[in-house]
């Protein structure tokens, strides 16, 4: 069976199952299938696996929407403070030169790159929406490396199934799988808008799912872990893990 014959089966089979039988069958038909995510547990459960099994059959290899640079917003919300914390203030004071991403977990070549490392990889931009969960938006064009390249620079092993991403300000960060890791438009990103990635957008370094909300845009990216369990990474707050838009 072609691959899209089959995922059109288990979508529809999905659909028909949740009608039919409710939403814990589905459940059931997407777990045999690796299509549940990671956050299924509790009252929400077959309702966020329904949700994460049907965009990841529709839309593993989708592209989020681009926009021409007419569109780009004039005065994009930077939401919160910058990090308090002196070791950014000190990072910030030289320029950022000393600042690196550490890359670890499930991985060949454990690596420590500088932002000039980042620079000298094959960069993308994009323009896109950035949406916070609590309503308001922003399109900008954002500029960076693609995830994917780092990740084939450090080599991820077979077994990972996720990427771990963390802050410089220890109580951020989240995860994607490696359907949104490895995806074009996922981006390390160090530029906006023709210039440096802004402090207050999460400069020097931030990671840009461009299909997933606000908040799993995490900023000022000191650190990524490949894993094959979230077990220990809990997302944050009360949000959704997948916040597929
Ligand atoms: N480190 C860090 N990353 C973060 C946040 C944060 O407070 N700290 N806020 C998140 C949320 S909820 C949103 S909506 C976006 C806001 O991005 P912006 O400031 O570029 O508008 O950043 C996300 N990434
Ligand atoms: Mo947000």
């Amino acid at each position: 069976m072609s691959n899209l014959s089959r995922r059109k089966l288990i979508t529809t089979g999905l659909a028909a199952t949740a009608g039919v039988s409710g939403l814990a069958v589905a459940a059931r038909l997407a777990d045999r299938y690796g299509l549940i995510p990671p956050d299924h547990g509790g009252f929400y459960g077959p309702g966020e696996t329904l949700t994460y099994a049907a965009q990841r059959l529709l839309t593993r290899h989708s592209l989020a929407r681009e926009f021409p640079r007419s569109q780009i917003s004039a005065r994009p919300f930077a939401n919160g403070k910058p990090p308090q914390g002196e070791d950014f203030k000190r990072l910030q004071a030289a320029g950022f030169a000393d600042w690196r991403l550490a890359v670890d977990g499930m991985v060949a070549r454990p690596a420590s790159l500088s932002l000039a490392e980042l620079r000298s990889y094959p960069s993308r931009s994009q323009i896109t929406h950035l949406a916070c969960e609590e309503g308001w938006s922003f399109i900008a064009e954002w500029i960076g490396v693609p995830l994917s390249h780092v990740l084939n620079v450090v080599g991820i092993l077979p077994q990972a199934k996720y990427v771990v991403y963390f802050s410089i300000v220890r109580d951020w960060w989240d995860s994607v799988d490696m359907a949104d890791a490895l995806h074009p438009q996922t981006l390390l990103t160090y530029g906006m808008n023709d210039g440096e990635l802004p402090v207050g957008h999460g400069g020097p370094l931030r990671l840009r799912v461009p299909r997933q909300l606000g908040y799993k845009n995490v900023k000022y990216i000191t650190r990524l872990t490949v894993t094959d369990s979230l077990k220990g990474f809990s997302p944050e707050g009360d949000y959704a893990w997948y916040a597929g838009i």
